[in-house]
């Protein structure tokens, strides 16, 4: 009982751990966030819960600045689920002009960062709008060789792996691949991650500890972080405790 609890106390966020104490070099490669909480910061301030989406957004950039600078090579961020469809019409409506939004105004400084912006999930069921932008970002920024900024965008992990079993099972069937020969790296590589390495660290806030269908089969091996802290009151220091911990938990099992 004891070791469980002592497990659970590198989950608290007391956000004091200083990057300086981090060690530089065993920062995770990939680290995976579930941005959640919006809605209820706003609920607590009586605000609408867009308004607590427009400061979700917020974040975002402190977070990749943070990012960059400890070196990080991907950061996966889980913002439209295909489960978001049920939500009211007005907040889907809202939601789904933010991405625009994010790169009228930071597409320029992600540029100028090197940044590679990339979107999993289905570009294809979004309004024309969103698509184009996320789109034009993605080709302006293929080139650029610094931090993978991957937005799960209209993304669900379940159909992600139905797509990919979909395209196995073709391939199979026209004969170009033995069904023998299907291996975990082949279902890998027909992913919408196919040419990521899985993340090493998956952070989720607001208290809800659960994956709700972000990458199944990609976070098999990730340590997990879990904070009650909103994703409007998320900081770079609460980033740094994360991977305190993460390296904390490395250490005490060996090799990361
Ligand atoms: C969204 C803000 C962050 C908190 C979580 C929900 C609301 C940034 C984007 C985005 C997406 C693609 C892209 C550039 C930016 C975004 C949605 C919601 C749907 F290429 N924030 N954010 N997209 N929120």
């Amino acid at each position: 009982m004891l070791e469980k609890f002592s497990k659970w106390k590198g989950n608290r966020s007391n956000h004091t751990t200083p990057s300086h104490s981090l060690d530089e070099s065993a920062i995770p490669k990939h680290v995976a966030i579930i941005m959640d909480g919006n809605g209820r910061w706003a609920k607590k301030k009586g605000l609408p819960r867009i308004a607590g989406h427009r400061e979700g957004m917020k974040v975002i950039n402190k977070i990749v600045r943070k990012a960059i600078d400890l070196k990080i090579e991907v950061l996966s961020l889980y913002a439209f689920s295909t489960e978001n469809w049920k939500r009211p019409r007005t907040e889907v409506d809202y939601l789904l002009k933010l991405p625009e939004r994010f790169l009228k105004l930071e597409l320029p400084n992600l540029m100028e960062e090197n940044v590679q912006v990339r979107i999993m999930g289905g570009l294809d069921t979004l309004p024309e709008h969103t698509a184009k932008a996320v789109t034009k970002a993605m080709e302006e920024t293929k080139d650029n060789t610094g931090l993978i900024l991957n937005f799960a965008l209209n993304y669900g992990s379940r159909y992600e792996l139905v797509e990919a079993m979909k395209q196995v099972a073709k391939e199979v069937e026209t004969g170009t691949l033995s069904s023998d020969a299907i291996t975990e790296d082949v279902i890998s590589r027909h992913l919408m991650t196919a040419d990521l390495r899985d993340p090493d660290l998956l952070i989720r806030t607001s208290g809800e500890i659960r994956l709700s269908n972000f990458m199944l089969w990609q976070l098999a091996y990730s340590e997990f972080w879990f904070t009650d802290v909103l994703w409007p009151d998320f900081t770079e220091h609460h980033l740094t405790e994360a991977i305190a911990v993460y390296q904390k938990r490395a250490r005490r099992y060996g090799g990361v």
